[in-house]
């Protein structure tokens, strides 16, 4: 009996933990940096690898961590993220798991937005403060990778820490972009440095085969980054965030003020992560999943990622060339030809057409046969893209209407330009056309 009853405390351990632990999602501020991806929606209902959202990405990390409890902080409510949670993330009647948006709003005390991330958990700790948890789990809406939290947060009881980060090694090429930490023998955090550049970069760099890089790797990747993600002990947030009114930022603020008092740790993620939250890396995180062996999988079933269920017809292709890309569901193509490309739900495309290094993000409904054929007798181009028409190294939004014999291919090789009453945007040399946008035949971007 003593044997059963060890047993029994372990498994009940092991199954209460992750519940004692409240997620939660920083979905974004004003959503510049993927603009014009974020101009009609929140910046977690992006749609990414052809089929989900970006907030599939950490919703499904913490269900597959065991973690249930979660709510999204966003900047501004959209239709298509509410529909997107409400329609995907509907817990059993049995389970306290949820999934909840929590959109910036006005309140006699706080008159605007959320003035940084701290700011806007700080909006809400009445309502996460009543919770009888042990830990607060603070994720980003925007990186693409697969983390089993249980790990991460397991690494934060054990030490006894304040904070845990999770971090990873790297190179002079992003490290400026990133907060920088250094650690001691315990992996306690001893100096941190919010996106260094210069002297103050020089002065972060350390001996990361301490982390267990081998000489060559801790060469080419010399700083020791934080991904953004940390595990708070419960009363240490709420003693920070009410303490410490003027910090407004976790990164600029919170974490360099936590080392300085705090038991703060570095949690070493050992797998591949990518911030997906400018629209180059979006675009790159995207296409490189079309590559062989990439770097993430999709095609892991132990720990899936989630999105909304769709009952979608399979994808029909008719005498097509197609090589190292990726289909959604639905799709429709005929006498088309396809290279390194991710085709989003609902792609359709005719005869003679090339896409080549695109992200088609395809459509959220098939346009109804009396609407298709009404478009052609007026001579309106109908939703999809036409035939003879050319895509290459560019951004297809949902729902677009791109005509026959057209070009997006960057001609004069601009690197950024607004063209939105033509429907389209240029961001780092990629062409963005709008969600909606109509392309009209032989127009040559
Ligand atoms: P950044 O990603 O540059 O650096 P930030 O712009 O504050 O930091 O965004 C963090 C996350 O919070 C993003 O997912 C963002 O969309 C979201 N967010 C931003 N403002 C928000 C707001 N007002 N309301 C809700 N969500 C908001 C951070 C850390 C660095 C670390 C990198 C890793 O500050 O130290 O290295 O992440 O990517
Ligand atoms: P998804 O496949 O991305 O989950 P949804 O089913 O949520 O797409 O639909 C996306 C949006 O498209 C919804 O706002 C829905 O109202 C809209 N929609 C669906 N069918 C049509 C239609 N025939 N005409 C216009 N909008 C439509």
């Amino acid at each position: 009996t003593i044997q059963t009853d060890k047993i029994f405390k372990k498994q009940d351990f092991v199954y209460f933990s992750m519940k004692n632990v409240l997620s939660i999602i920083l979905g974004g501020g004003q959503g510049t940096r993927l603009y014009p991806l974020t101009k009609l929606r929140a910046k977690p209902a992006v749609p990414l690898a052809g089929k989900y959202r970006l907030i599939d990405i950490p919703v499904s990390n913490c269900l597959n961590s065991g973690v249930d409890k979660i709510y999204v902080l966003t900047q501004f409510n959209s239709t298509s993220l509410n529909r997107h949670i409400n329609q995907t993330y509907r817990p059993s009647s049995f389970s306290s798991g949820f999934v909840d948006i929590l959109a910036a709003q006005q309140t006699p005390d706080n008159p605007g937005w959320f003035q940084g991330t701290a700011d806007a958990v700080r909006q809400y700790m009445w309502l996460f403060e009543p919770w009888d948890i042990t830990e607060y789990l603070i994720l980003s809406g925007d990186h693409l990778y697969r983390m089993d939290y249980s790990d991460f947060i397991n690494r934060h009881r054990d030490t006894n820490a304040d904070i845990t980060l999770s971090v990873l090694p790297v190179g002079y090429d992003v490290a400026s972009s990133f907060g920088l930490l250094k650690v001691d023998g315990s992996g306690r955090v001893i100096d941190f440095q919010e996106k260094p550049k210069g002297d103050a970069l020089e002065k972060m760099k350390v001996d990361t085969t301490s982390l267990g890089l081998d000489a060559e790797a801790a060469k080419e990747k010399p700083f020791i980054a934080s991904m953004g993600i940390y595990v708070f002990k419960k009363e240490v947030l709420a003693k920070m965030l009410k303490n410490n009114k003027e910090c407004t930022d976790f990164g600029k603020e919170i974490i360099p003020f936590a080392i300085e008092n705090y038991n703060v740790q570095a949690y070493l993620f050992d797998d591949y992560w990518e911030d997906i939250g400018t629209i180059e890396s979006f675009y790159d995180a995207n296409l490189n999943l079309a590559k062989p062996n990439p770097a993430f999988s999709l095609y892991k079933s132990e720990s899936p990622i989630y999105t909304r269920p769709r009952y979608l017809p399979p994808s029909r292709i008719f005498d097509c060339q197609i090589k190292d890309s990726i289909l959604g569901e639905g799709c429709i193509l005929e006498k088309v030809t396809v290279n390194h490309s991710m085709l989003g739900l609902r792609t359709t495309i005719n005869e003679g057409s090339v896409i080549e290094d695109a992200l088609l993000m395809g459509c959220d409904f098939y346009q109804k046969d009396n609407e298709y054929k009404a478009d052609i007798a007026a001579g309106r181009v109908p939703m999809g893209i036409g035939a003879n028409t050319t895509i290459r190294r560019a951004i297809v939004d949902k729902n677009a209407h791109i005509g026959n014999n057209v070009q997006i291919v960057n001609k004069d090789n601009v690197q950024e330009g607004s063209f939105e009453d033509q429907g389209f945007c240029i961001r780092n040399g990629i062409v963005i056309v709008l969600k909606d946008a109509i392309i009209p035949d032989h127009t040559i971007i």
